[in-house]
């Protein structure tokens, strides 16, 4: 039986046709912000990424590109797993579908859905769409047919052997599995999308090819690879132990959290259930997709030649100025558009004059009137108590607006426990206090500042990781564990200690022009 201490979260495996881009950031940062918050509630987080290398695509760059599908793979992965160290991501695994411990989990499914009576010898004849791996169903064809030819995805019509997997079957229990577990999908407007898709009927569903090779072969047919959603999705299970390791399996399976974007809901809300049905294995807790990045209004595209590249954006702005753009921009779920005036508009304004400003002119303060030691506080005013209650109030939502996977709420909250604060200082003036020798007053005000900094700083720090590690070294420096380790201390008052040295240093963030 897994331990409730432990949480299991990831993010799709990425294809290797194309190096990484925000999309591929954004979900995985996000995935990284819960994995740090439930690090931060003493859960012992397995957080899970990695690389889709098999299937048509992957075969088919390999070869305009004149290597093989390996060559490809071993080329691209490299890009995604540098960009998870830039980024800070911090994931316990890295799972490759071209491993020899996938192929083995791979196998082990399908022979347990076999022995279900789930698969059988059919003939595939439909249209396949190359790009999304996947096959075509009637109105998805009606709808492609309507767009503007330039607009169309390319697709292929195929007739092939193929092996089945009697998704037809599953109709009514998926659909009172959607019932008894309302949670099971996210937001809601996407439960309610893919309640309608399988009310309105499924079919069997092929999970082989034959027309290319570059996949796992069926076990008893190598004639045939499986097909390559069937092959991904099983990672999930690959990496936490399956088969082999059965106390590592059931001490992290099922997933708490599968984090996706929208484009991939149906293979994760509605093929990989029926899968883990038919399997006998316990279901995923629950599958969250979020919405979609355009660029200045366009989809990013290569031929278009907007792709926002995420190295370039973390090595001109920052790490953490990326990181806290992409989940402050937009509601997390809905779509939104990616542009460099708002990044700047949000450094300058939220960063800059909004965190990085109350940092440095609090520390400057303590720097310049105590000796750089934190004072002791005297009495508190009716304004002091109303900080402590704003700061208590921030934690306890901010808290719950991330196991929510409301990120940008939780940001917006708690800037706006920044300009409070902010706004204290201004109505406070430690200047005034100092130059009126009113010493008590001032070493009160500038405690309150310190401790909100305290508080603040553990809130950003799932997302903001790096910021709050530099933070955490200006407030407490002489601490060496050099970061924030609970995320509880935030919803705690008074455990700043007056005496301890600060560290003013650097400003966190620079201005753009
Ligand atoms: O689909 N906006 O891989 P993939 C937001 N291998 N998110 C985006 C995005 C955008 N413009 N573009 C990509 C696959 N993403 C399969 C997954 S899982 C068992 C197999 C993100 O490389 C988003 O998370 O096409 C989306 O679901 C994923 O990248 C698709 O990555």
């Amino acid at each position: 039986m897994k331990s409730t201490k432990n949480y299991y979260i990831t993010t799709p495996i990425y294809y290797v046709n194309d190096v990484p881009h925000i999309g591929h950031a954004y979900t995985t940062i996000a995935a990284d912000i819960m994995a740090r918050y439930q690090r931060l509630n003493g859960r012992e987080v397995f957080f899970l990424t990695g690389t889709d290398e098999h299937g048509q695509k992957i075969e088919n760059t390999a070869a305009e590109n004149g290597e093989t599908p390996i060559e490809l793979a071993d080329r691209v992965v490299v890009r995604f797993q540098e960009l998870w160290k830039v980024l800070n991501i911090s994931n316990s695994d890295f799972i490759r579908t071209t491993e020899q411990r996938h192929k083995s989990a791979v196998n082990e499914i399908y022979r347990k859905i076999l022995e279900k009576g789930d698969i059988y010898l059919g003939e595939y004849e439909g249209w396949y769409n190359v790009g999304e791996e996947s096959f075509i169903t009637g109105t998805q064809l009606e709808e492609i047919n309507k767009l503007p030819e330039d607009k169309r995805p390319k697709i292929d019509k195929i007739k092939e052997q193929s092996y089945f997997f009697r998704l037809s079957d599953y109709q009514d229990r998926l659909l009172q599995f959607y019932k008894e577990n309302p949670g099971f999908i996210s937001p809601k407007n996407r439960l309610n999308e893919v309640v309608s898709f399988v009310d309105g009927g499924l079919r069997d569903l092929s999970i082989s090819r034959t027309t290319f090779s570059w996949g796992i072969p069926v076990p008893d047919n190598p004639e045939h690879v499986l097909y390559v959603w069937f092959d991904a999705l099983t990672n999930y299970l690959t990496a936490c132990g399956y088969p082999d390791n059965k106390a590592e399996f059931e001490n992290t399976w099922p997933p708490d959290l599968h984090l996706v974007g929208k484009d991939i809901l149906r293979f994760h809300a509605v093929y990989w259930p029926a899968f883990l049905m038919s399997a006998g294995l316990p279901l995923p807790k629950k599958v969250f997709a979020h919405g979609w990045w355009t660029v200045d209004g366009e989809k990013m595209s290569k031929s278009l030649g907007n792709v926002v590249d995420p190295y370039q954006v973390a090595d001109e702005f920052g790490v953490d100025v990326f990181r806290y753009f992409l989940m402050r921009e937009i509601p997390f779920g809905q779509d939104g558009d990616y542009s460099n005036t708002s990044l700047v508009n949000r450094i300058n304004g939220e960063l800059a004059n909004g965190l990085g400003n109350l940092v440095s002119r609090t520390l400057g303060m303590i720097e310049k009137y105590f000796n750089s030691k934190i004072p002791t506080p005297s009495e508190f005013d009716e304004i002091d108590k109303e900080i402590e209650k704003k700061a208590l109030h921030t934690a306890e939502k901010v808290g719950r607006e991330i196991e929510n996977i409301e990120y940008s709420k939780a940001l917006t909250t708690i800037w706006e426990f920044i300009g409070d604060v902010n706004k204290y200082v201004d109505d406070m003036q430690p200047w005034t206090l100092a130059k009126d020798g009113e010493t008590e007053r001032l070493s009160t005000v500038l405690w309150v500042l310190a401790e909100s900094i305290r508080v603040i700083n553990i809130l950003i720090s799932p997302f903001m990781p790096k910021t709050s590690t530099l933070i955490f070294e200006k407030i407490n420096p002489e601490n060496k564990t050099g970061e924030v380790t609970k995320f509880n201390d935030s919803k705690k008052w008074g455990l700043i200690k007056p005496g301890t040295s600060i560290n003013k240093g650097d400003n966190l963030f620079n201005r753009i022009q």
